[in-house]
């Protein structure tokens, strides 16, 4: 006899019989509130009360003193305190466990799955190359519609009534209405400054712009200009120079060299195209310069005084020069991308290769 329960030879068996129906009661209300936290406390619940040394097993060894014509409700009232033992047990063990294998399956230490960066897409590290280093030499950056009537993109822009450009073989136009079209470059904003700003004026303008033509690997229907304009008294084709060559060196390094060759615009008199040297082979020739030395980068002229009496601006006061340029042909050069088209597919394969780009 254990020392919790050796008080019992004491008593009479009929005595322990009352003892042990109370201490059965006892134990079943406690036991149908316990509510361990953890297995490990549940543990402790089991040795406590239902393994071999536990309160229900010598419970059942003080049974055997019981007189006999007591045992049948006494070994009833101990069985149902066992089921109802094992019963918690087992029901908060399965509780437990669920929540234990939650518990194993999320680690809260366990490093986050990564997030795959994205990456600018070339035309635009080129774009905002070009707007920063415009802008650090005091160049504003404007924006205007896509949607343009004729005047802002042509007649301002001193394009005679037949000039080709006006064709819709060039030009896409809105439905039927002929003075409802795309912008075929961004000086529909350079006009749309100039008619409600007095010089001085400088800024760039940056945008996309439409020209109907086949798609190749060379030219595309939408693609991406840069514009410029200076506007002020005494602006000479000098400062143009001069600013042309900083936008070089700044964009293709310091020993860039520029040439100007003479050419042609509705928009501006002189007018010029400008060459860089070479940037692959330093202008000793090579395949990408077609063994000339020097790569086409923009046009650029003096702004025709047309244009500014067009937009109420004084000629004989104010002269300005003007510039324009792909950004597409600028970012083929800049990073040997070969197909115009490539910037137009969203193919990650292509632009993931952007991703550590400036
Ligand atoms: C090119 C050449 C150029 C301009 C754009 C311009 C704008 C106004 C007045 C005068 Cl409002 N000129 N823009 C001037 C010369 C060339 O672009 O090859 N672009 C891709």
């Amino acid at each position: 006899m254990n020392s919790q329960t050796g008080f019992y030879l004491s008593l009479q068996p009929w005595n322990i019989y009352y003892i042990m129906l109370d201490k059965i009661k006892a134990l079943a209300e406690e036991i149908s509130r316990v509510k361990p936290k953890s297995l490990a406390e549940l543990d402790e619940i089991r040795i406590k009360y239902i393994s071999k040394k536990g309160i229900i097993s010598q419970l059942f060894d003080d049974f055997r003193v019981v007189a006999p014509e007591l045992k049948k409700e006494v070994g009833k009232a101990l069985n149902e305190l066992k089921n109802l033992a094992m019963d918690k047990i087992n029901t908060a063990k399965e509780e437990l466990e669920i929540q234990d294998q939650g518990a194993h399956d999320l680690d809260l230490s366990a490093p986050g799955d990564s997030i795959g960066l994205g990456s600018r897409h070339p035309l635009a590290l080129v774009r905002n190359r070009i707007i920063d280093l415009f802008g650090r030499i005091g160049y504003n950056v404007m924006e205007g519609p896509e949607i343009e009537d004729d005047w802002h993109n042509f007649t301002a822009l001193n394009f005679a009534a037949e000039h080709p450009a006006r064709d819709m073989q060039d030009t896409f136009f809105i439905e039927k209405n002929p003075d409802v079209l795309l912008r075929t470059h961004t000086s529909n904003v350079q006009i749309r400054v100039m008619e409600r700003t007095q010089p001085p004026i400088r800024a760039i303008f940056p945008g996309r712009v439409f020209r109907n033509e086949a798609i190749s690997a060379r030219s595309h229907c939408i693609f991406h200009q840069v514009e410029g304009l200076y506007v002020d008294e005494n602006v000479s084709f000098a400062d143009l120079k001069q600013t042309l060559l900083f936008f070089a060196q700044e964009l293709f390094g310091v020993d860039t060299k520029i040439r100007l060759r003479p050419s042609y615009f509705p928009f501006t008199e002189p007018s010029a195209e400008m060459d860089v040297s070479c940037s692959i082979c330093g202008g000793k020739g090579c395949n990408l310069c077609k063994y000339t030395g020097w790569l086409e980068i923009l046009g650029c002229g003096m702004v025709d005084p047309n244009v500014l009496d067009a937009c109420n601006i004084d000629s004989q006061k104010y002269t300005g020069f003007a510039f324009g340029m792909g950004i597409e042909r600028i970012t083929m050069l800049l990073y040997g991308v070969k197909d115009i088209r490539l910037y137009f597919e969203n193919d990650v394969r292509f632009l993931q290769q952007f991703r550590s780009a400036l």
